[in-house]
């Protein structure tokens, strides 16, 4: 990808950028979010304090308080998530393919260290065991000591954390024994990059039951259309059953929206765009961790009405 040029006279080495760029990502109490896979914009808000920076094996780690979005999670100078508008990408990204099929017992989240999907998968009661597998522990700790309302997630009995790489792990696991894998990654520039590649889909189809089912980050259909376009297609010829694109706004990620990659195997049929698994309003477990604040029925249809140029692109992936 190319890097931006900024004219500054002297360009640091990469792994001294924070990301990939040549700016420093908080100028005067403002955090903005530059980075090269959405050149020539940045969206920045207001900081009142920096309250953790660390450099894991793999990426920069920073949380911040802002002054109008909560806590803020960072990783290589991309948000992760806010303590105010998480609840909109970590209850789509699960109860969009929970909520699509009936019963689902075993669930594998691929990423997602900071626990909000566990969190969400923990409120369909159906759900017998959730394998999570992160590849960075410093996101696990650091969401448990400063995001508790969101790493509540690894308190259910539930949940087996496995600290590793998820290409691996997939690799590794049993075939057809996953009801529905979540891959909760980040952006495909960094650690995540193989988590976009084909052979990574068809480790998750291998995994799961027949009629089992993925959902995936697959990011803005305003930045990054050629991604979303190159999965759609991957995911064609790997998933046999449904493929659909739904989408979702989160003010804080870049454009305002992010997309989901749901795709389900050879089997029992899955019709994404009807959900038969209704989740009812208070969560299953309303009371240890509250309502849901985002998802319901008429929005989780709703999340696969496309504008008519991505509409366009994506049915034109899937006629090949
Ligand atoms: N946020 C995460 C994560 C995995 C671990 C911790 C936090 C996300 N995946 C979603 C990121 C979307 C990035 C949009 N630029």
């Amino acid at each position: 990808m190319a890097e931006q040029t900024t004219g500054a006279a002297v360009k640091r080495p990469r792994e001294e950028d924070d990301n990939g760029g040549d700016m420093p990502s908080i100028i005067s109490g403002w955090f903005s979010e530059i980075s090269p896979m959405w050149p020539g914009e940045a969206h920045s808000l207001k900081v009142e304090k920096v309250l953790f920076e660390g450099k894991s094996d793999y990426q920069k780690v920073m949380v911040f308080q802002s002054a109008t979005y909560g806590k803020v999670l960072v990783l290589d100078g991309v948000i992760q998530l806010t303590e105010r508008d998480e609840c909109a990408y970590q209850e789509m990204i699960t109860h969009l393919p929970l909520c699509s099929i009936p019963n689902p017992k075993k669930v594998l989240v691929v990423g997602g260290g900071d626990g909000g999907v566990l969190r969400e998968v923990a409120r369909h009661s159906s759900v017998e065991h959730i394998d999570i597998c992160e590849i960075d522990k410093m996101v696990v700790d650091v969401s448990k000591e400063f995001f508790p309302g969101v790493a509540v997630g690894f308190e259910d009995p539930r949940v087996k954390l496995h600290i590793g790489d998820g290409v691996a792990f997939l690799k590794a696991a049993p075939e057809g024994s996953y009801d529905a894998v979540i891959v909760d990654s980040s952006d495909p520039v960094g650690p995540a990059q193989e988590l976009f590649e084909k052979p990574f889909f068809e480790s998750v189809a291998k995994a799961l039951r027949p009629g089992g089912v993925m959902c995936t980050q697959a990011e803005s259909i305003w930045l990054h259309m050629h991604i979303i376009e190159d999965i759609v297609a991957n995911c064609h010829q790997v998933f046999k059953g449904s493929v659909n694109y739904a989408w979702t706004t989160v003010p804080t990620y870049p454009s305002g929206v992010i997309g989901f990659m749901l795709c389900s195997t050879e089997g029992p049929e899955v019709d994404f765009k009807n959900p038969i698994n209704p989740i009812d309003e208070n969560g299953n477990r309303g009371k240890s961790i509250g309502p849901l604040k985002f998802y319901n029925k008429e929005i989780h249809t709703a999340a696969f009405s496309l504008p008519s140029f991505a509409k366009k692109l994506i049915e034109a992936k899937s006629a090949k």
